[in-house]
């Protein structure tokens, strides 16, 4: 049975094109550098948003018309995995995602839970040998279950530690039954809502605890992938121990986990952290730890994760040229973590949101590789930083000085000279760049 039947394969027709339906900038097979624009941006549909999500909010029921929505229980995760393959496949897209409890439904007991999920993965797995999705990334839900207000591997309660790592030890032998490229951490209730009742050392005890036996147990299964933090700073809880890509790379320094663990980087999470994407990511990838990225953005005027789909050109070409000059994202790719706006109900919505986004990095991409290719920002901050290529600035980078030798050589110093940084003429050469590399 098809769920979108009015609607064909979404193809490339051009800028020129008028057709709702059609790429206008993505093109999955051009080629840019040596690779496509499909290896390049290796696109993923987030399963929550797109065959969950109902529109619901805190003031108000779900809205969204789904061609599933009579359906209940097993029946109704069946019917979401034949539509998501349906979806993919018209939005010809290479990847996916899911957390565990979007693909099948809870049980009573865990031994139940985990039945469901056998079925739809298996599932799954028939639906794969013939498509050409794969699967970007699974994850573990341990938030939206009562059992996990405290947290999962911060929890208080040992029970619920362990029950926690019941889920992702399932979690990591269903990614590697599904061949996925990379498993996620998001911290969903990791974190405090205040310091009043919590042992904060024994928690993030805990979660490295916990990191370090997922790492054990996926070395004993062979699951041989990044493992992905997710930073977010707050929400659900107060303050979320992943804050940010910084405070994450300290946690993993701290408990000896950075040979296992990358990060993926999401648009809204950077900017509630009070960082915008481009920061998150440049910070990720002078680390070497870009693994991947949920794309979407959020709303200056709102401060929480309003998960829309990234449709900003100029946040979409700033992210697109850390991506490059990482060398692309690996493993990872650009996980549409967004959904549809509640007013935005119909099924067609759907197509539209991921053709927008799709559209819209394929545009970031061209005039990011533009920038590059021309070195424009590169000559400029070469320039900016030659006095540490020759003489006491080369010193200072080879080692070769000291405090002592610094200050005779600040003595002899009549008159220091700064340049300008020339941030508005920088600006106004992206500005160019993006109105003419298309
Ligand atoms: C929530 C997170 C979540 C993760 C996966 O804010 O973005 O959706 O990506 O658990
Ligand atoms: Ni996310
Ligand atoms: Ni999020």
């Amino acid at each position: 049975m098809a769920y979108f039947e009015s609607i064909n394969k979404i193809k490339y027709e051009g800028a020129k094109s008028t057709n709702p339906f059609a790429y206008k900038y993505y093109n999955p097979e051009e080629v840019i550098n040596g690779k496509t624009m499909e290896e390049i941006l290796r696109f993923s549909v987030a399963y929550w948003h797109t065959f969950n999500a109902d529109g619901s909010d805190p003031f108000g029921v779900g809205t969204a018309i789904r061609p599933w929505d009579h359906l209940k229980g097993l029946d109704l995760a069946k019917a979401r995995v034949e539509a998501a393959f349906e979806f993919f496949e018209k939005l010809d897209v290479p990847f996916f995602a899911f957390h565990d409890v979007d693909i099948a439904p809870e049980g009573s007991t865990l031994k139940e839970t985990n039945e469901n999920l056998d079925v739809i993965v298996s599932m799954i797995q028939d639906y794969m040998k013939t498509s050409k999705t794969k699967l970007l990334w699974n994850t573990a839900n341990m938030f939206t279950n009562p059992r996990y207000t405290h947290g999962a591997a911060t929890s208080p309660n040992a029970d619920v530690f362990a029950y926690s790592a019941a889920k992702v030890k399932k979690g990591l032998e269903v990614a590697k039954e599904l061949g996925a490229e990379n498993y996620v951490f998001w911290g969903g209730r990791e974190g405090y809502e205040t310091l009043l009742n919590t042992d904060m050392k024994l928690e993030q005890d805990n979660l490295a605890r916990f990191f370090h036996m997922a790492v054990d147990y996926a070395k004993e299964i062979g699951l041989n992938v990044p493992f992905l933090i997710e930073p977010k700073p707050k929400e659900p809880t107060k303050h979320q121990y992943d804050f940010d890509v910084a405070t994450g790379l300290a946690f993993l320094q701290k408990y000896d986990l950075t040979d296992y663990f990358k990060f993926n980087i999401e648009a809204n999470h950077a900017t509630l952290a009070g960082h915008s994407f481009e920061h998150e990511l440049r910070t990720a990838r002078i680390n070497g730890m870009l693994g991947s990225v949920d794309a979407n953005q959020g709303d200056t005027l709102l401060g929480w994760d309003t998960d829309e789909f990234p449709t900003d050109l100029y946040t979409n070409t700033l992210a697109m040229y850390e991506i490059l000059k990482n060398g692309g994202l690996g493993q990872g790719g650009l996980n549409f973590d967004a959904k549809v706006r509640r007013g935005s109900f119909d099924t067609e919505d759907l197509f539209h949101a991921h053709i927008a986004g799709m559209d819209a990095f394929a545009i970031g991409l061209k005039v990011a590789n533009k920038l590059i290719e021309d070195k424009v920002l590169d000559n400029f901050i070469e320039e900016r930083y030659s006095s540490f290529t020759k003489g006491i600035g080369l010193d200072i980078v080879e080692g070769k000085t000291n405090f002592r030798e610094l200050e005779a050589y600040a003595l002899q110093l009549t008159e220091i000279k700064n340049t300008s940084g020339r941030t508005e003429r920088l600006k106004a050469l992206i500005n160019q760049y993006l109105l003419e590399t298309l």
